[in-house]
């Protein structure tokens, strides 16, 4: 008897034992469900919803990165006037993923928010001064993600002064450019887009440099082929300017060249010392084609040859002959070359020249000092290849209205 009664006490104490608990039990299901709420809901309200603490980055944004090929640490920009600009490329790693822009910096000042797939752009300094530039990856609610390192770099202008005053003019085609770039398609990633201004007088073709001072000065030219053998600035680099108006394309090029050396004329003078352009006159239409078709052309030009034969031109494609029409003239001296040209429209037919004409363009400069054959080639887009025009960089053609008389009158 004894014995039934403490097993019957012994199955209530293991009962009430279980049911004593069961409360605790259901408590910690509680709590833990709102924890998890608690974070769930954390994690949809933005981060400074509490304590403002806008400063915590998400753990993966150590990962973030944007950083300035152009310009470099302590750069000094030499700049003829105020149509010349600064280049500004930004690189970017791990950003795709996110909703982003880039925020650029110069002096502290916000001066220009890039979309993340489109971080080149010329700017345009309004005098010579130190600068200091850094850029900051956004959120779309303006926070900031990441801030890259300040460079310092240097803008000189050599003519200072002289186009000071023509301050609301550049406004208006700083304008213009900036628009004509954020609506059209263009190989940003090749170079940044060069423009050629329309000319209301054309230039005199006498190989002299005084009627270029209106005109963009493109100065930075890469080591494309055969880069091993660069040495320096003196080795070969140029500046190059060009114009149009609705008859002819206009360039013009200086060339440092410590040895100008142009053993051969005719279809041969791409072996010594001369100058290719290369056009993509649709580039619209031929964005996904690297071949050369029917709207492009190849164009060199040499300074003359070295038994004092004059400067003559040649058109490698698409006729592989003489260019007949072109008005060339050229200068050379123990440092180098210049060679100014002015090429009829007629002679490259499906470019169809109008304000805000967009081509794919790099001009190269062949280098032979020692050799029977070209021993580098200096070109305006980050690479080159005689053979693909998706390498090209960009020409754009606009009509920024009579700078001449601008000037003239601003003065
Ligand atoms: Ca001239
Ligand atoms: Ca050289
Ligand atoms: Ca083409
Ligand atoms: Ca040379």
């Amino acid at each position: 008897m004894n014995n039934i009664i403490n097993k019957k006490k012994q199955i209530k104490k293991n009962k009430t034992f279980f049911l004593d608990r069961f409360p605790i039990i259901t408590i910690i299901g509680i709590i833990g469900v709102a924890v998890i709420f608690f974070f769930i809901v954390i994690n949809l309200l933005p981060l400074d919803f509490f304590s403002g603490k806008s400063d915590i980055i998400p753990e993966e944004s150590d990962n973030y990165n944007i950083y300035f090929e152009s310009p470099s640490k302590d750069q000094k920009f030499e700049l003829v006037n105020n149509n010349e600009t600064v280049p500004i490329n930004i690189k970017s790693k791990n950003i795709e993923d996110i909703d982003c822009n880039i925020e650029v910096y110069i002096n502290d000042k916000l001066i220009k928010t890039l979309e993340k797939n489109s971080l080149d752009f010329n700017w345009s300094p309004s005098s010579s001064d130190a600068f200091t530039i850094y850029a900051r990856i956004i959120d779309t609610d303006g926070k900031p993600l990441y801030t890259s390192e300040k460079i310092d770099f240097s803008v000189d202008f050599r003519n200072e002064g002289v186009t000071e005053s023509t301050t609301q003019t550049d406004v208006d085609i700083e304008k213009k450019k900036n628009d004509i770039l954020s609506e059209n398609n263009y190989r940003t990633q090749n170079a940044n887009p060069v423009f050629s201004y329309k000319c209301y007088t054309p230039p005199v073709i006498d190989g002299n440099l005084d009627d270029w001072e209106l005109y963009e000065k493109f100065t930075n030219f890469n080591p494309t082929i055969k880069k091993e053998n660069y040495v320096n600035a003196s080795d070969i680099s140029g500046v190059f300017s060009s114009c149009w108006d609705e008859d002819n394309f206009y360039f013009f090029i200086k060339v440092t060249d410590d040895v100008v050396n142009q053993p051969f004329s005719g279809n041969l003078i791409n072996n010594g010392d001369s100058v290719v352009l290369v056009f993509d006159g649709e580039l619209e239409q031929d964005f996904n084609i690297p071949f050369l078709n029917g709207d492009d052309y190849q164009i060199e030009f040499s300074p003359g040859d070295n038994n004092g034969g004059s400067s003559e031109s040649f058109v490698r494609w698409p006729s592989n002959s003489s260019l007949k029409n072109a008005v060339i003239s050229a200068k050379k001296g123990s440092g180098g070359y210049t060679i100014e040209a002015g090429i009829p429209w007629f002679e490259m037919p499906k470019i169809a020249i109008k304000d805000e004409l967009i081509t794919g363009f790099t001009i190269s400069l062949l280098d032979t000092d020692n050799l029977d054959s070209t021993e580098l080639v200096m070109s305006s887009s980050r690479s080159f290849d005689f053979n693909n025009v998706s390498m090209l960089g960009t020409l754009i053609f606009i009509d920024v209205g009579d700078l001449e008389e601008n000037t003239e009158t601003e003065q």
